[in-house]
């Protein structure tokens, strides 16, 4: 078979629109439902959910028979971890917390194979390669594989212009919670200052030619950082989606129906 194309670095390079959401379920099942729900991305977070790459695997699985992207977050930028998210078939890496140039260039080795970088070869054990299946699998992975940091300190933001000079980083994803703490703002990425210095991320990003994007639940903010110049945004996570259905379902149920439990008399 060919190599499979990625389509969402694909669209990092040319600056598409690019809307996507975060799974923590660690479920193939709600995996393949938001496969199929029409978002242009979706990340597997393994730095906040408790993913491995066995479940990454599983979820990747799932979504193969869908045309979305998936990447992952992986929980730190051990090489090592990254291997095995890139091994099971991970096109795109996540990484969190990219405070400096010297991380975001470790980390671009991290996913290429010698002699751009350190990744360890295994292609015939490796479902990323389907064992051997894709035709010249070695010779192309580097190519296909899409690295986004995440800029989401105070040390990353100081350092935000050496970030963005390091040749391999496709984009610079901005963490709005951790930002804001950093900032010594816990709990509030709506804080003025926080807001200010994700507007002006965003805009050095996009100056710098590299693509920008951000953690956004709210439409009106993202189409204000979308003129910012931020093209991908993820706009919520799988759990928050379950969650606030469940309360929203639960609530309609207590407000207008009889009182809950039924009375064994008004049963059937
Ligand atoms: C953050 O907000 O800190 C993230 O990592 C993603 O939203
Ligand atoms: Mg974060």
């Amino acid at each position: 078979m060919e190599m499979p194309g990625n389509r969402f670095k694909q669209g990092l390079r040319e600056g598409r629109w690019q809307v996507g959401l975060f799974l923590g379920l660690t479920s193939p099942i709600s995996m393949e439902i938001l496969a199929g729900a029409g978002f242009d991305w979706l990340l597997i977070d393994a730095e906040h959910a408790p993913n491995d790459p066995a479940s990454v695997l599983a979820q990747l699985q799932a979504a193969a028979a869908y045309p979305v992207p998936v990447g992952v977050r992986p929980t730190s930028h051990d090489p090592n971890l990254i291997k095995q998210y890139l091994d099971v078939g991970a096109q795109t890496i996540l990484a969190p917390m990219v405070d400096d140039a010297a991380q975001a260039a470790a980390l671009v080795r991290a996913v290429r194979y010698p002699p751009a970088g350190i990744r360890g070869v295994a292609a015939s054990i490796t479902r990323a390669s389907r064992w051997n299946g894709i035709k010249d699998y070695l010779a192309h992975a580097d190519a296909e594989t899409c690295l986004v940091v995440q800029v989401e300190t105070r040390r990353g933001l100081e350092n935000l212009d050496q970030i963005l000079a390091v040749e391999g980083v496709d984009g610079v994803f901005i963490g709005p919670a951790d930002l804001a703490a950093s900032l010594g703002h816990l709990g509030e990425s709506s804080h003025p200052e926080v807001r200010a210095a994700i507007e002006d991320a965003l805009r050095r990003i996009a100056v710098a030619g590299k693509a920008a994007g951000i953690f956004v639940t709210d439409p009106a903010l993202a189409e204000k950082y979308r003129q910012l110049g931020a093209s991908f945004v993820a706009i919520g996570g799988d759990t928050s989606l379950l969650r606030n259905a469940a309360l929203k379902l639960v609530a309609a149920f207590r407000d207008n129906a009889a009182p809950f439990p039924p009375s064994r008399s008004s049963q059937s």
